[in-house]
């Protein structure tokens, strides 16, 4: 199956950061697709990425300066995680994942992803990434995998915060939120949406935020300064609620693949201190999947 018309692949050759990454430093956001003659994209996906598979990502992670990945599940393999688990059965033990499941899902299958590394599991509310689930399913799956102390990531539009934050704060789980919160950076920092994520926040300490995705909000591109004071003031707010990752392969850009090197180099702008980068990039990510 071809890409999806308009899909860009990722950066073919990344330059070398210049920041380089304390010792045992997490990609805390990044996927694998394919590769599709072994590990065929869903039927019900709306996108065809290119495959980027699991050779390429631990190539990527070590070109950067990284020790360990967390492999979130994309909405292209929908709920078939086989992909993801065979990363993490491969990884040497420097993979976690994050799986996306629905209620059919058996408890053996929960515990054969949780020996394997998994460790949360994705609820996405982006309509053009997925379709709707009713919240009752999604508080049953809650209520599965609240016992193997996995944690719920949540990728929505901040536009659609307030219809959901009730949702989100009767989670039984740590909730990891998606890039953000994905500001309109055109808004600024202390627009209103913006705000009552940072109180979200403020008021429930089980809410961590990743602090990704420079490249998807930036109006004004590489080396995103746009976005630095919306990371910034996450990273200074909560500074042991944060975690980072490089959203590699990057599905779904519009204009451009980003160069991993320069959002590498995106991180001490947003954690400027030795002790800030320590927590977003080793601690913090170490105590929710490696723990
Ligand atoms: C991301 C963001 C996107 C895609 C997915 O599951 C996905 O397909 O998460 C996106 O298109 O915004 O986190 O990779």
């Amino acid at each position: 199956m071809a890409m999806s018309p308009g899909y860009i692949p990722f950066h073919p050759n990344p330059s070398k950061p210049k920041f380089r990454p304390p010792v045992g430093a997490v990609d805390a956001h990044c996927h694998v697709f394919g590769p599709e003659a072994k590990f065929p994209y869903a039927p019900e996906r709306k996108y065809t990425p290119c495959d980027a598979p699991k050779e390429k990502l631990f190539a990527l992670r070590d070109f950067l300066g990284f020790a360990r990945n967390v492999i979130v599940q994309a909405s292209c393999h929908a709920k078939d995680n086989r992909a993801l688990v065979d990363a993490l059965e491969t990884a040497g033990g420097k993979a976690r994942g994050v799986a996306f499941v629905g209620e059919e899902v058996t408890d053996s299958e929960l515990k054969a992803m949780d020996k394997a590394g998994v460790r949360g599991v994705r609820f996405n509310f982006v309509r053009r990434l997925v379709d709707f689930t009713p919240r009752d399913v999604l508080e049953r799956i809650a209520a599965r995998i609240a016992p193997l102390v996995w944690h719920i990531v949540v990728y929505f539009e901040m536009t659609d915060l307030p219809e959901l934050e009730s949702f989100f704060t009767a989670l039984p789980t740590t909730v990891v939120v998606d890039h953000m919160g994905t500001p309109n950076v055109k808004k600024g920092v202390d627009d209103p949406e913006n705000r009552r994520f940072h109180r979200l926040m403020e008021q429930h300490r089980n809410f961590w935020v990743k602090a990704t995705c420079p490249e998807r909000m930036t109006l004004t591109g590489p080396p995103y300064d746009d976005v630095v004071p919306f990371a910034h003031s996450l990273v200074e707010k909560f500074p042991d609620r944060v975690i980072w990752g490089t959203d590699w392969p990057h599905p779904n850009m519009k204009k451009e693949a980003p160069d991993d090197g320069v959002l590498v180099d995106f991180i001490p702008r947003i954690a400027p201190s030795a002790a800030a980068q320590q927590a977003m990039l080793v601690d913090n990510p170490m105590r929710l999947y490696w723990r």
